[in-house]
């Protein structure tokens, strides 16, 4: 606990194409104590986990950082960062969702551990699922009418 009495609360992410499952988190992460910091993935570090990333990491850290509720935001570019991270900020409480539950519990030398539940039927994956069936329909769409037209055009 900081001299000012106000707990800190460390959380990682990539907050790609931003949405409300990762609103729903980071404002439930701030009521866990008086302050929220961020350690956001890299682009490079994304590419480590085998993620390709829409939107670029300044774009990403500027959005995370415009949110009342974060404090600050900071950049994560390795997996072992974190026990670092927790000394330098002093934070007292560690959190994520429910998907990395378990995977973290060996920094409860340092600090309180906490999972989340996530916010269900929203996330990124699906997104750019969505996004990409919608460009395939397009596609399709584009290429009926241009063998149409080519049929028409082989009828004169
Ligand atoms: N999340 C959530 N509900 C969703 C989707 C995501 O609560 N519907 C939470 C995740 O559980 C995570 C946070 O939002 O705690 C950020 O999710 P990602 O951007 O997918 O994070 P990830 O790329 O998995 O990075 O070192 C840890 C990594 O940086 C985690």
């Amino acid at each position: 606990m900081s001299s000012d009495g106000i707990k800190t609360v460390i959380t990682y992410g990539t907050f790609d194409l931003f949405h409300i499952g990762h609103l729903n988190l980071l404002r439930r992460l701030r009521g866990l104590g008086g302050r929220l910091i961020v350690g956001l993935s890299t682009d490079s570090f994304n590419a480590l986990k085998g993620k390709k990333t829409i939107i670029s990491y300044q774009d990403r850290a500027e959005i995370i950082s415009a949110l009342k509720f974060v404090d600050s935001v900071f950049p994560e570019e390795s997996w072992e960062q974190k026990r670092e991270d927790i000394v330098r900020f002093g934070a007292d409480i560690f959190a994520m969702g429910d998907d990395w539950k378990g995977r973290f519990d060996d920094l409860s030398d340092l600090c309180d551990v906490i999972y989340l539940p996530r916010t269900r039927d929203v996330s990124t994956t699906e997104i750019k699922q969505i996004i990409g069936n919608l460009r395939d329909d397009k596609l399709l769409e584009v290429k009926r009418s241009a063998e149409n037209l080519l049929s028409l055009i082989n009828g004169m």
